[in-house]
């Protein structure tokens, strides 16, 4: 059963146990944030009735904007993760993906008639447009301001306030298609923010469509993407102007919200993801002012636009690197209306040192992204991302290699994967290494490199959040080649055996296990 919006969903953590209702009057200003921080860090050593993560907070009581509510932490633990894509375990959505990718070419009509559950499941993954909806209760043409919401400023060296958890929604000039990305948002005043859209994302694709198609040739076209390289580089020379229509959700259902930070492939909506994890379709409306379709729940909607000629400063901002990213150019967002639900929940979260909600949001995308890395990289077996690497900066994999030189393949196949290009550190074990037990791969990977020959380096894009790149956006990356190495890899050496011990002693050792165990004072 989806949730139907922001609302079902606090209702449904309400009934989990999940949520806790904060009355003391809170600032927005860092002190939403602190106590988020706090409570997101708690774990089973503070808690033991707790998970990791802490309780989803919805505070009631808002310095300064009284009747206001802001949802944090919403996505903040494993069984929340679990709870907001209505799966017991993550591995069922991977599950579910692989049935769909495992559709044989019918053989006869039996096999036709068996597809027709899976046709009818995917017809709900398709958006509806409906006439009007929640979004739509307050509608604000003019006299609207952005500070009229709780909007967060969670660190101190901040450069201000930030929209944390938006749903940013743009077009594809050239197919019409849409996408929803989730790009932070700085307060500049009533009327504008920035827009963090990173140069590799979907939406910075849009804006550079649009410029390409403001020069004649492709020449022209080469050559303003050379000086117009965005975010960090001031463009030379004239730029082409014109505007680009965004629209902006925030507080919709988890499905949705969740779908906005899925790494998907540019040309597939959000908005079927989002369909899919929750089995039944978004339901769109019209903007008032821009050519856009927004979820018609959402709690507030910002409508606007960029203008293409038009950066602006944006940052510092405390981010989920544990450092502040350091401020650059990015575009302008100039509203032009906002529409919202009475007493709109102004969805949020705080990104600092892990672990923090998005951590759990990462380890779920790890999930479900496998059986999707294993259609390019057949031979992966198992991914893990630990949580302080940050998501681009460390990637460990088991591979099943049967050919010299594979782990080298699998990392230029991650290295080429969508955003799997940012990770600056690939560690390619063999498969009885369990990449989940960071233990048994610190064993394993440091016992069986010699760093020299075992290391590759690449030079590639980097994310945007690196700070230690040479350039923005642009270095260097590692893969460490962890699997056992073969002769006709050039290994001429013996290859130890992995101790363990033969059966015999073992058996009669657990017989008179009870015995030995109280004469070893652990019994
Ligand atoms: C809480 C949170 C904040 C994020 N902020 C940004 C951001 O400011 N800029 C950005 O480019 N990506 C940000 N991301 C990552 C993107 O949402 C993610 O890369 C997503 O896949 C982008 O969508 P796209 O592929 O449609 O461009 C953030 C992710 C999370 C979970
Ligand atoms: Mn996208």
């Amino acid at each position: 059963m989806a949730y139907d919006d922001l609302r079902d969903w606090i209702a449904a953590l309400d009934r989990a146990g999940e949520l806790k209702r904060i009355t003391t009057e809170v600032d927005p200003i860092l002190e939403v944030a602190e106590i988020t921080d706090r409570v997101s860090k708690m774990g089973p050593a503070q808690s033991p009735a707790q998970q990791p993560g802490g309780p989803a907070l919805l505070f009631q009581n808002l310095k300064g904007y009284p009747g206001l509510q802001i949802l944090m932490n919403q996505f903040g633990s494993p069984r929340r993760m679990k709870l907001a894509l209505e799966v017991d375990a993550l591995d069922e959505v991977s599950s579910r993906i692989r049935s769909f990718m495992d559709v044989k070419s019918p053989q006869g009509i039996l096999d036709k008639v068996k597809m027709l559950p899976m046709l009818a499941e995917m017809g709900k993954f398709f958006p509806k447009t409906v006439s009007s909806g929640p979004c739509k209760q307050v509608i604000k043409r003019d006299n609207f301001s952005l500070l009229d919401f709780p909007i967060l400023q969670c660190w101190p060296k901040d450069g201000g306030r930030f929209v944390t958890l938006p749903c940013v929604i743009t077009r594809d000039p050239k197919t019409g298609k849409r996408n929803v990305g989730m790009y932070r948002m700085q307060v500049y005043d009533a009327t504008s923010t920035g827009m963090h859209w990173q140069r590799q994302k979907v939406a910075a694709e849009h804006v550079r469509d649009h410029l390409r198609s403001s020069v004649e040739g492709k020449s022209a076209a080469v050559d303003l993407m050379a000086r117009t390289s965005g975010g960090s580089q001031i463009p030379e020379g004239a730029m082409p102007t014109g505007r680009m229509e965004v629209a902006v959700a925030i507080g919709t259902d988890p499905a949705l919200t969740f779908s906005a930070i899925v790494p998907a492939p540019p040309d597939i909506e959000e908005f079927i993801i989002a369909g899919f994890l929750r089995q039944k379709p978004v339901e769109l409306v019209k903007c008032e002012t821009v050519d856009l379709e927004v979820p018609a729940i959402s709690e507030i909607v910002l409508e606007g636009y960029v203008q293409l000629d038009e950066l602006r400063r944006e940052g510092p901002f405390g981010d989920h690197t544990g450092f502040y990213s350091l401020d650059d150019l990015y575009p302008v967002f100039h509203v032009t209306c906002i529409t919202h639900r009475k007493d709109p929940i102004y969805a949020a979260t705080v990104v600092g040192k892990p672990p923090q909600e998005d951590a759990y949001m990462g380890k779920a995308v790890e999930r479900i992204f496998l059986p999707l890395m294993k259609l390019t990289i057949p031979e992966l077996v198992d991914v893990n991302l630990p949580i302080e690497g940050v998501f681009h900066n460390l990637m460990i994999v088991s591979i099943r290699k049967s050919y010299p030189g594979q782990a080298r393949k699998v990392m230029n196949a991650i290295w080429s994967l969508g955003q799997a290009m940012f990770t600056k550190c690939i560690v390619v074990v063999d498969e009885d290494v369990n990449v989940q037990d960071l233990a048994d791969v610190t064993l394993k990977v440091f016992n069986n490199i010699d760093p020299e020959r075992d290391i590759q380096y690449t030079m590639g894009p980097v994310d945007s959040l690196d700070h230690a790149s040479r350039l923005p956006n642009y270095g260097s990356k590692m893969g460490i080649d962890a699997t056992r190495k073969w002769s006709s890899e050039g290994f001429a050496r013996p290859w130890p055996d992995e101790i363990t011990m033969d059966a015999t002693p073992p058996a009669r050792v657990d017989g008179t296990w009870k015995q030995l165990a109280k004469e070893v004072g652990i019994g």
